[in-house]
């Protein structure tokens, strides 16, 4: 390094250089660091100082050993006089520099031994150890060094922002949860079934885990890949289905909360086996308010015999004077889910009667909520499959789908209209859940 003065003493050293005839005051600057000779150029120079050359390396020691680390900087006021002022590098400082900077220790931030090996890369490198240092600041947005002087010059561009203050490290805290419910990526038709099936009252959870599933597991094997069908598919797939009937005499229970359509029901599948069927055909009536009457007057044209029975004793005595081959369809008294002793009196009697199936009236008109607690309910009934009624009423099939879904209940039958004629239907889940899908 080419001895200006003293180490410390930041004494400016003067020299006046001309570049087309007009003398510059180009003075040089000396420290430990840019951090400590930037504010006194700035205080000699004014705030529009421009410097034109900075320089690195040690000064002082004995034999090579005790060298302090210091920086030379030139610099001009203004930036029209710095660049008359600018010189190009002097090759015999540069490879002294460069000798000085790659044998300094490398925890020196601002010369380290991994100091890059030109000029432009070595100025580049203090600026930004300036910048470490917050003694300047960098005009937002400045381009790279291409020059050193050009980038030495935005280090007292007046126009600088001055950089915010580091924020402060963050405290440490928890890493977020991951979100139960990410969006999943489906198909828009996917989104169009989900919005649909949530539209008709089926649970949120129910219906991701059913479109998820044809999406995900259905629609790779579908050459057509109509996602409406492959969604009905999985959503049927979802319901049990119905236990397979014993060969001989088979008892038909409905049971349910009352105006349910639990006589609709008996009514309509003792008329539906007296008509077509070639069985005999008996209707029980557990307990009437009317003696049995409103179930007569729908069922006696077709010739079945219909009794009203006060106990389970006198159910028990009828169904065993029956033929063996004969379907006994059973009505029973209105029931709440919250009513338990009602609940625990029917069950009782249901037990000794021995029904083969015991199907509960699930209206579909009922909200998901509603429907899941009439069907938790009446479980203690031995209910075994739900016959949806009131079918006709609405296009929110999807509550009782979903209660029979979440029950693992099957559905036996669909009712429809408030006829005694038809009316009921042995369900068929696959129609049922096109239905629903839409
Ligand atoms: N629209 C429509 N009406 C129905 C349906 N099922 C029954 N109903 C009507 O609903 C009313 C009650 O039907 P019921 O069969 O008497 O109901 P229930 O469960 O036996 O009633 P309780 O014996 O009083 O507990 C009647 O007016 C029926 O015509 C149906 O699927 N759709
Ligand atoms: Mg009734």
């Amino acid at each position: 390094m080419r001895p200006r003065g003293s180490l410390h003493s930041n004494e400016p050293a003067l020299r006046g250089e001309s570049s087309g005839g007009a003398a510059v005051q180009q003075r040089t600057f000396r420290g430990r660091s840019l951090a400590d000779v930037l504010p006194q150029i700035k205080e000699e120079l004014g705030e529009d100082a421009v410097a034109v050359e900075v320089r690195h390396g040690r000064s002082g020691g004995v034999g090579g050993f005790f060298a302090q680390k210091c920086v030379e900087v030139d610099a001009v006021p203004g930036v029209e006089e710095a660049a008359q002022a600018l010189a190009p590098p002097d090759d015999a400082d540069f490879e002294s520099l460069l000798a000085a900077a790659q044998s300094a220790p490398a925890a020196d931030p601002v010369v380290s031994a991994a100091v890059p090996g030109s000029w432009d890369q070595l100025i580049e490198h203090a600026r930004e150890a300036a910048d470490e240092r917050a003694a300047v600041s960098e005009v937002p947005g400045a381009p790279r060094a291409r020059e050193g002087a050009s980038a030495l010059a935005a280090l007292f561009a007046p126009d600088a922002a001055p950089v915010p203050p580091p924020s402060p490290a963050p405290a440490a805290v928890a890493a977020p949860a991951p979100m139960v419910e990410v969006a999943p990526s489906w198909p828009d038709a996917a989104l169009a079934i989900q919005r649909s099936l949530s539209g008709k009252g089926m649970d949120a959870g129910l219906v991701a885990e059913i479109v998820g599933e044809a999406v995900d597991h259905l629609l790779p094997f579908s050459s057509e890949g109509a996602l409406r069908p492959l969604v009905a598919g999985q959503l049927a797939r979802c319901l049990p289905p119905l236990p397979r009937r014993r060969p001989g005499r088979v008892v038909i229970g409905f049971v349910g909360a009352g105006g349910a359509g639990k006589t609709k029901c008996v009514s309509r599948l003792a008329l539906a086996y007296a008509r077509r069927g070639d069985r005999p055909v008996a209707c029980l009536t557990l307990r009437p308010k009317d003696h049995g009457a409103e179930l007569m007057a729908d069922v006696s044209e077709a010739g079945v015999a219909v009794h009203a029975a006060e106990d389970a004793a006198g159910a028990c005595a009828f169904v065993e004077r029956l033929d063996e081959r004969a379907v006994v369809v059973v009505d029973t008294p209105g029931v709440s889910p919250k009513a338990e002793a009602e609940l625990r009196a029917l069950a009782a009697e249901l037990r000794r009667l021995q029904l083969d199936e015991c199907h509960l009236t699930l209206p579909a008109t009922l909200s998901p909520w509603a429907a899941g607690e009439l069907v938790r309910g009446t479980r203690s009934l031995g209910v075994d499959a739900l016959a949806l009624t009131h079918v006709d009423e609405t296009e929110h099939l999807g509550a009782a789908i979903g209660a029979a879904i979440d029950a693992r209940l099957p559905i036996s039958y669909v009712g429809r209209g408030g006829g005694t004629r038809g009316g009921l239907r042995p369900a068929l889940v696959e129609a049922l859940a096109l239905e629903l899908v839409g």
